[in-house]
């Protein structure tokens, strides 16, 4: 394993809530950034009349202003890691030493809204990296494949959770095996089969893969997003905003905080900030030749009412806001009461080190979504949770 400057990055979904932080930390490292975006999520939070609370330029004014005030560039390509010519074209064009794909579907219930976005979830990002997969061996064998799994692969069994592998003893005899999984939507069903899959191409072709199992990121700002003040897209919304993102949000305009059920589920969280910082280093230090390795990428696990109460206090201290937290009925089929006790050690041992606390970084969503209230306060219609895993009425219907 060893420490690389001055890589050429791919980010596949540059556009998106950590590719456009991520191509930012990248450049200020010194490494160079080309970047792959259909545009795809602008396109789809549309669609359920949603929008970023915080102000994001295009593509194009993104690049234009990052020009102006570093001196570098960052060579956008627009277009679809699905379509096989595309990402062939892009490769042999660019020869990247590393990919860093982000270009997924990444909304669990925009997944579980009907069979169309089942499909489109299951066969958009499966097909991508299977494209990605065949790309690399075809034309960079030598390369480094990064890629954004979820921590929601492994679902919520009773027992603790490894990193990727663990030891198993069965009628007495032990292998050293894939821990199973058991995903809670289509969307991180999708992500389950995509590790499937590089698995695969690992031990067929000797592939270098990293597969990053992240938890839940919330957060608005890095230090280059502060630097640069270009913002990252935030989404609030029932089908592509993520908790703490969405309590912030629903505090900031005096709206009952959304815990589902019971509120006692656990999810391992982390901010924008540790995501950016974990992705950088697992792309200067990548694996041996020939190596897969799995990271589960977060910094704590919390339930959901540990963050509503947080959430609460912090909005009644730093707004003077006073919000109540609200159970509403879990629209997911999950369980809101389990065991939780997922590993994370690799990455601390790769140098990882926790830069924030949760507290701090409340506050400062809080601020920044409290800087564009007017904006929040326009998408207020769809906060509310839609989506429903089971629809007892069309089911009644049938
Ligand atoms: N939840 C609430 N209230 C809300 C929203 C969510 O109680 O208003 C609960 C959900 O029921 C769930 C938990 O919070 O138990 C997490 O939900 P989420 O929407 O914040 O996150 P999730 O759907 O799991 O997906 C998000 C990202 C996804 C990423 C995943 C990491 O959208 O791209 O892969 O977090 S993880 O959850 O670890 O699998």
């Amino acid at each position: 394993m060893y420490y690389q400057n001055n890589m050429k990055v791919a980010i596949l979904g540059i556009d998106g809530y950590i590719g456009w932080p991520l191509a930012l930390r990248l450049l200020s490292r010194g490494h160079e950034v080309v970047g792959v975006d259909s545009l795809y999520t602008r396109k789809r939070v549309s669609e359920v009349h949603s929008d970023s609370v915080t102000p994001i330029l295009s593509m194009e004014e993104r690049i234009k202003q990052i020009e102006e005030k570093t001196g570098k560039t960052i060579k956008f390509h627009k277009g679809d890691v699905n379509d096989p010519d595309f990402l062939y074209r892009f490769a042999e064009e660019t020869r990247p030493d590393t990919f860093v794909h982000l270009a997924e579907q990444r909304s669990a219930p925009y997944s579980m809204i009907g069979l169309t976005q089942a499909r489109e979830t299951l066969m958009q990002n499966m097909g991508g990296t299977l494209n990605l997969i065949y790309v690399m061996k075809d034309i960079l064998p030598d390369s480094h494949l990064l890629k954004l799994g979820t921590m929601g692969e492994y679902g919520t069994p009773n027992i603790d959770i490894p990193e990727g592998f663990f030891e198993v003893k069965y009628n007495g005899r032990e292998d050293y095996l894939p821990f199973p999984k058991f995903a809670g939507s289509w969307y991180h069903w999708s992500k389950v089969h995509d590790t499937n899959n590089l698995m695969f191409a690992n031990k067929v072709w000797n592939l270098k893969i990293t597969d990053v199992m992240q938890g839940v990121v919330y957060g608005t700002r890095t230090p280059e997003i502060e630097k640069y003040e270009l913002y990252t897209r935030f989404d609030m919304d029932e089908v592509w905003g993520t908790a703490l993102n969405r309590f912030c949000t629903q505090a900031v305009l005096g709206y009952p905080l959304t815990a589902y059920g019971k509120g006692e589920q656990r999810r391992g969280f982390l901010s924008l900030e540790d995501s950016i910082s974990c992705l950088t280093l697992g792309i200067e230090k990548e694996p041996e030749s020939g190596q897969y390795r799995v990271y589960n990428q977060f910094d704590e696990h919390y339930s959901i009412n540990e963050l509503a109460s947080l959430v609460k206090e912090r909005a009644k201290s730093v707004l003077k806001i006073d919000v109540k937290v609200d159970h509403i009925p879990n629209p997911r089929v999950e369980k809101d009461e389990h065991y939780y006790n997922p590993e994370h050690s690799k990455l601390k041992e790769l140098g990882y080190k926790p830069s924030r606390n949760l507290k701090d970084d409340i506050d400062s969503i809080l601020k920044d979504v409290f800087n564009f209230k007017e904006k929040a306060m326009s998408l207020k219609d769809v906060i509310k949770p839609k989506t429903l895993w089971k629809d007892e009425s069309k089911e009644k219907a049938r």
